[in-house]
């Protein structure tokens, strides 16, 4: 326990030394009509705002209705060019999300004791106030780096709004429950090989299949992605088209979702075994020779000289000059010896792909003999008997992936879930390239232009990385051994919440969390809880109370997508998510960061001082006094505002035949005049990533300053690892025989949402997948209670028959039930996937990825439901949404933001 203990344990309310609170204590429920922010209102008003949904990550054009200040209708802008005009059920339910009569409508402070759910409601000045106070003491007693945040992921735009205030504040220490698990290991593995965007459809990449009239693609590979379920409206929509045109498709999924329901090749693989079939493609289009050979001679590393002993690539030269990369051996075969290939190619000589061969009693081989003999032991049947797939079909899957071209492969949140996430990005990539699909009319791979509004489209708070001391980046936990998490400059989940339990190699003591909840979003629930239980101080900022706030010390509210404005770039156009409405005393969260440095900076904390100086904070700008200067400023680059935008939404910055630009890499570079080549350092596609083996020394290319080696070696091509749990362990498998996996339902976005009349109707408890076979052995009817049990915890949930999933897999999408929050259970143990799940080694080596997906179970009948769950419609009623009266717009620094010196003055006044 903390030295602080009575801190967390007694009155919370006596501990602090906040003054005049006279507010209602209260539950979080109901407020009294007299608490509400009445706004003047025009009788019988109705306004069209159009705006982009954020019910998940796809961003879909909107039209809302407003009569009389309130939103009564939803419905699909037709202009979007992602979305066309479709939304699904959870779009359409953002009425009863903005209106729930659960909404958090003010700041609340806890009164009473943890858990206890007695509250107290404050201003946001007393909260802001007594978060920064916690905050400046925890930093002089402990270091910065004792104070850690969280953010909800899942492509929220919001996400560097967080690691901006740790930046600035000090602390290395943030995290997202997707990160390692999510987006990460695609990000790092695409930028690392070829410079560009990854091909996650659910992330919006991909961008080729949106245009569907005209796009060159004929197959396309979902591998652990089901857009139908996770960006039904807009990807999901994209390729039913494509199908509906005539494009081939491969699914690669334990379960059969819609796509894979209607594609030519359906492998349903055994979960977290990907890595080794990805390794089989390869090997047969090596094999087979299927592969793209003047492109992979031209444009790819594979005929570079490899250093057998150092698995370095040699050089002739390095380069001094950033605009020319290094020059690279290859073995001419005309002259038999090594020799320089200048960049980018030398028509005099004949490289050869493969082969060893020793020179000056050196062994040398080139990349794609590398990448040959990693894969040579996956024969198709060799994948097969792992993955537990017919041969066969694997084989039918990659002739018409490698021969019915254009084709791409859109590789999904699956194989982020599991320790081998980064070499299955590696391998997906390594697939497209081999085949030469990289910036040609119908590939996935493509460097599209952008606005140029942004430095990073849909990501745009400026992170303010640079303001980090490097001796406080060294403190960043997990950071060492797991070198890709720099990349989003992100700590390491379970390194953060072990060093709080082991107080080692420090304590961290105060959480700041701004998402759902995490007590369904990480792994191994129990031990967040134990983790909690060890803090000082817990912040949650979020829309609707859930199981995470039952533990806080302060909750803030936080605004619905129909309060929010924002800017959504989506293909060629930029759109405005305007702020429809705005409901009692919500706030934009890019404002209340900059509120709490604010009152850091008067409280004396120099390095949120500085965070307000124009000067010092630079290209990352000062903190904002409203969020549409941010936009403003943003826009500005491109000559327009963010009033002008709302008007013009969505607005064409570039023509479609423009934005889409292919073959970037064959541009002449100004500089040089040859062409400009991929976004590397070799500027070629690098297919043996012998940047990883820097990374995990050193750390570059992403952190900012050198750091100590990992303790493993990361490995410049893919290899597979059978899952930490696995039904081969034969002993671990007699107690827990069946395979556990998940995978999105198209009700809920993670852990939002579950509290909606309508799409808990639809979906109100989360079903297991059972192959009937399975079912009866372990007796289980079709629609009965079961336990579900892993090493870790066990749950309750209803059995559904399928012939949908593998035999010997059960599939559960996460849950938590906010009809028990005011129960001890605090609703999130009674259907949480994640009291299943595992949070301790082996992880990831490149980035630390725990496991999700893919470990071992048993299940067994159980005798009832879980206490006070809804099953009914009716008991969803009380969730629908109440008459609420749109406040005041909340002011959140006023006009008194003010450059450091004024705020130094007002320190020492
Ligand atoms: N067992 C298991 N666990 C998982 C997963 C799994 O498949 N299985 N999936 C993992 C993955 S991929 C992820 S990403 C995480 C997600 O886990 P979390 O990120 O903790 O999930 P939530 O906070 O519930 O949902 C995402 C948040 O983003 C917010 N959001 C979205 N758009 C915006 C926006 O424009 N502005 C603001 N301010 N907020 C926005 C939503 O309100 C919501 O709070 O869970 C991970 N956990
Ligand atoms: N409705 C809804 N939409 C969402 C979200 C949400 O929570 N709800 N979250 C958003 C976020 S943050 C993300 S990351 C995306 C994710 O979107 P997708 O990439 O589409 O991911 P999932 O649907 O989680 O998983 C894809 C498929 O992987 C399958 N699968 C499970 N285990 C394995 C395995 O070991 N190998 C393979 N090959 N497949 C496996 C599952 O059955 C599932 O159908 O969705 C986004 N959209
Ligand atoms: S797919 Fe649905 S929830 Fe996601 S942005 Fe589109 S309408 Fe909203
Ligand atoms: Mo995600």
């Amino acid at each position: 326990m903390s030295d602080n203990t009575t801190f967390s344990n007694m009155d919370f309310l006596a501990a602090t030394t906040v003054i005049g609170l006279d507010e209602a204590v209260g539950d979080l429920k109901y407020l009294k009509k007299s608490d509400r922010v009445v706004r003047e209102e025009k009788k019988d008003e109705v306004v069209k705002v159009k705006t982009c949904c954020r019910a998940c990550i796809a961003n879909c054009g909107v039209i809302a209705t407003v009569k009389n200040g309130r939103v009564v209708k939803l419905e699909g802008n037709p202009e979007d060019r992602m979305s066309k005009g479709r939304m699904c059920a959870k779009g359409l339910s953002g009425i009863q999300a903005l209106y729930h009569p659960n909404r958090n409508k003010y700041p609340m402070m806890r009164v009473g004791k943890r858990g206890a759910n007695k509250w107290r409601r404050i201003s946001w000045e007393k909260a802001i106030d007594i978060i920064a106070h916690k905050l400046v003491e925890t930093k002089q007693k402990y270091g910065a780096e004792t104070v850690f945040c969280s953010t909800g992921g899942g492509g929220n735009p919001e996400i560097w709004s967080i690691a901006r205030f740790c930046n600035i504040f000090g602390t290395p220490n943030w995290f997202e429950p997707g990160c390692a698990q999510c987006y990460l290991p695609r990000v790092l593995a695409y930028t690392m090989m070829y410079g560009g965007v990854d091909c996650s459809i659910a992330d919006s990449n991909a961008l080729e299949l949106y245009d569907t009239e005209n796009t060159e693609i004929k197959t396309l590979v979902l591998w652990g992605t089901a857009p139908s379920y996770s960006c039904p409206a807009s990807g999901g929509g994209a390729v039913a088209d494509l199908r509906a045109k005539g494009v081939q498709t491969v699914v690669i999924d334990p379960r059969m979702t819609p796509d894979a329901a209607k594609a030519q090749v359906w492998l349903p693989i055994r979960p977290g075994t990907d890595v080794a079939l990805m390794l089989s493609w390869i090997r047969y289009i090596l094999a087979e020779q299927l592969y793209d050979k003047e492109f992979i001679l031209k444009w790819t590393n594979l005929p570079y000289l490899v250093d057998v002993k150092t698995k370095m690539l040699i050089r002739a030269e390095v380069s001094n000059d950033e605009n020319e990369p290094d020059t690279f051996m290859v073995w001419d075969e005309k002259q038999n010896k090594p020799v320089a290939m200048e960049y980018p190619y030398d028509e005099s000589l004949s490289p050869a792909l493969e082969g060893t061969f020793t020179y000056e009693g050196k062994t040398y081989k080139t990349g794609f003999e590398m990448l040959k003999e990693q894969c040579e032991e996956y024969t198709l049947e060799h994948a097969g008997k792992i993955c537990a797939l017919e041969p066969k079909m694997i084989e039918k899957a990659i002739r018409l992936f490698a021969e019915n071209t254009p084709s791409g492969l859109c590789l999904g949140v699956a194989t982020d879930q599991s320790p081998n996430s980064t070499q299955a990005a590696m391998a997906a990539c390594t697939l497209d390239l081999l085949l030469g699909n990289v910036e040609r009319p119908g590939a996935l791979m493509q460097r599209f232009r952008t606005s140029g509004v942004f430095d990073m489209p849909n990501y745009p708070v400026p992170i303010a990385a640079d303001k980090l001391p490097d001796e406080q980046l060294k403190k960043r936990l997990g950071g060492i051994e797991h070198k890709g998490l720099h990349i989003w400059y992100a700590g390491h989940i379970t390194s953060v919440l072990d060093a709080v339990l082991t107080g080692k190699p420090y304590k961290p003591r105060v959480w700041i969390d701004r998402s759902g909840n995490k007590l369904a979003a990480l792994a191994d629930a129990q031990k967040v809880k134990k983790v909690i239980d060890e803090l000082d101080f817990i912040v949650h900022m979020y829309m609707y109370p859930t199981s995470f706030s039952a533990y806080a010390d302060i909750l803030l509210p936080t605004q619905e997508w129909l309060e929010t404005d924002m800017i959504v770039e989506t293909c060629n156009t930029l759109c405005a998510r305007q702020q429809v409405t705005h409901v009692w005393e919500t706030m934009d969260e890019t404002l209340i960061w900059a509120k709490i440095a604010k009152r850091c900076a008067q409280l004396g904390d120099e390095d949120c001082q500085k965070a307000f100086d124009a000067e010092y904070m630079g290209k990352d700008l000062p903190y904002w006094e409203k969020v549409t200067d941010l936009w403003d400023h943003f826009l500005g680059r491109i000559g327009l505002n963010f009033e002008q935008l709302k008007k013009n939404t969505p607005y064409t910055y570039m023509s479609k035949e423009e934005w889409k630009s292919y073959y970037v890499y064959l541009e002449e570079d100004e500089k040089t005049h040859k062409p400009k080549g991929f976004a590397t350092p070799s500027k070629k596609c690098e297919i043996y990533l012998e940047s990883m083996i820097t990374l995990g020394r050193t750390g570059k290319p992403f952190a900012k300053c050198e750091l100590p080696p990992a303790s493993v070696e990361y490995q410049p091509l893919p290899y597979y690892m059978e899952p930490a749990e696995s039904p081969n362990d034969k002993e671990l498998a007699k107690e827990f025989p069946l395979v556990m996996t998940g995978g999105r339902v198209p009700y809920f976005h993670h852990n939002t949402l579950r509290n909606v009349p309508w799409l808990r109707e639809i979906y109100p408890i989360p079903e297991l997948w059972m192959y009937p076979n399975d079912a009866k052995k372990y007796g289980l009817e079709d629609g009965q209670w079961a336990w579900v049990e892993s090493k870790r915890g066990k749950i309750r949930t209803v059995v559904s028959y399928t012939q949908g999933i593998k035999p010997g897999v059960v599939y559960m999408e996460r849950f938590w039930n906010p009809e028990t929050l005011e129960t001890k259970t605090h609703g999130w143990t009674e259907m949480n996937v994640n009291m299943l799940t595992k949070a301790d080694a082996p992880f990831n080596d490149v980035v630390g990825t725990y496991t999700l997906r893919g470990f071992q179970v048993k299940v067994y009948p159980a005798e009832q439901p879980p206490e006070g769950i809804w099953m009914n419609p009716q008991d969803f009623s009380q969730w629908l949404a109440r008459p609420t009266d749109p406040s005041k717009n909340v002011q959140v620094l006023e006009n008194d933001a003010k450059p450091q010196e004024k705020i130094k003055e007002e320190v020492t006044a």
